[in-house]
């Protein structure tokens, strides 16, 4: 059971992973129109997961017998001034994720929804992951700096990642 205040923030928090795989599929197509193909299928990657932290929320609350209601979107940057630019707003936006999971978890503790709470574990420990990601990929990009090679042998290491389904929870 979800009471409506847990169900309305759940439900902002579906909207937020939807604007998150959003702001990725852009990042994708930016860095793939720059040459980046490698960074390309990172941020697709990374899309992909935003979908099913997204599916996550939208499975919950229907199996909690309430329903979604999906709300606008708001249009993602599609500009960037270089891939270092795309990963300090990546990770200034998983920080912001982080902290809205964070409010979830107090509300969640508030209304004593114990089953909610348990829900968000796996994105609070999500969240470390997404952040660290980010921060080394920024500590490299500056160490990297201008040299063309050095992004270039980045940019061949990201085209290595695959996107692996993360368990279903709440399902
Ligand atoms: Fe990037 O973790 Fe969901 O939003």
């Amino acid at each position: 059971m979800l009471n409506k205040t847990m169900t309305e923030a759940l439900n902002r928090q579906l909207n937020e992973e939807l604007y998150s795989a959003y702001l990725y599929l852009s990042m994708s197509s930016y860095a793939g129109s720059i040459g980046l193909k490698g960074a390309a299928n990172w941020f697709m990657v990374q899309y992909q997961e935003e979908m099913a932290h997204f599916m996550k929320f939208y499975t919950y609350i229907n199996n909690q017998g309430e329903h979604v209601v999906l709300l606008p979107l708001a249009a993602p940057p599609s500009e960037f001034d270089s891939l270092l630019d795309m990963f300090e707003k990546t990770l200034k936006h998983e920080q912001h994720i982080t902290s809205c999971i964070n409010d979830l978890v107090d509300l969640a503790l508030r209304e004593k929804d114990h089953a909610t709470s348990i829900f968000l574990q796996w994105f609070v420990t999500e969240q470390i992951e997404e952040e660290e990601n980010d921060r080394d990929l920024i500590a490299k990009l500056k160490l990297i700096g201008d040299n063309g090679q050095g992004l270039l042998m980045l940019d061949n290491e990201m085209g290595t990642r695959v996107f692996v389904p993360p368990a279903q929870t709440g399902a």
